[in-house]
């Protein structure tokens, strides 16, 4: 009789430890996810170009916009992997540093006794943003990496803050370029995506791409004339710097209204 008690005891112990376990479990795929995402730093600088990169969990977004220009439609799911992205636009100071390191040829607008190090660099091409970006470890922002940034984790809205916008929240119609960060950040810790300068994209540009996008990490058309340029600029009025605006310029081809920032894949050890 005391074995059989023992036994029932022993069998009562293992069926409460069995149904403990069970119970914890979670959803085992999300909070796989999660835990990468959660095991990677916040934010992180290279040596080369020390300017502060903010991490962008992976997951999906929707891209685009039903009430802006055609090209713009239609709104479209798109999956990224987490990656890190400059928290500011590139700086002269910064590209300073890049000119004096590398020897590359400084463009016809680098004016450097009237440039100020906190400004970000203006007149740079497309082919001299893109060689920016190699030599720092980095690279232009895919399109779809731009607008997932400048939304900031808010869906559907037109700013990177919401769907109002004055001159207080971010630099357009104005009369010249601001210092970065000189406006709140958006709900990613980044600045200036809406106005200030424009800024350089990987894309080459098509009007019809939405429509043909694959749905996870797009990368835009294989082949193209110009480059997109997201956010609008400091001259622009407000309907350029909304978020699902898209633009275009040849790469070869800069202007006093865009610049750029860059963004880095996370590296395979770092997701481990
Ligand atoms: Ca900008
Ligand atoms: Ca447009």
């Amino acid at each position: 009789m005391k074995t059989f008690h023992r036994k029932l005891t022993i069998f009562i112990a293992v069926l409460i430890v069995i149904v403990c376990a069970c119970s914890t479990r979670g959803p085992v795929p999300k909070a796989e996810e999660k835990s990468v995402d959660q095991r990677l730093p916040a934010s992180l600088s290279v040596d080369k170009d020390p300017g502060t990169m903010v991490l962008i969990p992976a997951g999906h977004f929707m891209m685009g916009s039903d009430e802006g220009q055609e090209d713009e439609r239609p709104v479209h799911s798109v999956y990224l992997d987490a990656y890190y992205i400059d928290e500011a636009e590139v700086t002269c100071s910064r590209y300073r540093h890049f000119l004096t390191e590398t020897g590359y040829p400084p463009h016809p607008l680098w004016n450097p006794e009237h440039d100020r190090p906190e400004d970000p660099v203006v007149g740079v091409s497309w082919n001299d943003a893109a060689a920016f970006a190699r030599w720092a470890g980095k690279r232009l922002p895919t399109e779809a990496e731009w607008e997932k940034a400048a939304r900031g984790g808010l869906a559907g809205k037109k700013y990177p803050w919401g769907d109002e916008i004055d001159t207080a929240k971010a630099n357009y119609d104005s009369f010249g370029i601001m210092p970065v960060k000189s406006f709140e950040p958006n709900g990613f810790g980044l600045y200036d995506l809406a106005g200030n300068v424009a800024e350089w994209c990987e894309d080459w540009y098509s009007d019809i791409y939405y429509s043909m996008s694959p749905g996870d990490n797009p990368r835009g058309p294989q082949l193209g004339e110009k480059k997109v340029v997201r956010g609008g600029a400091w001259y622009n009025n407000q309907e350029a710097l909304l978020i699902a605006n898209r633009y275009k310029n040849a790469p070869d081809l800069g202007n006093f209204n865009t610049g750029f920032r860059c963004v880095q894949s996370v590296h395979p050890t770092l997701a481990r």
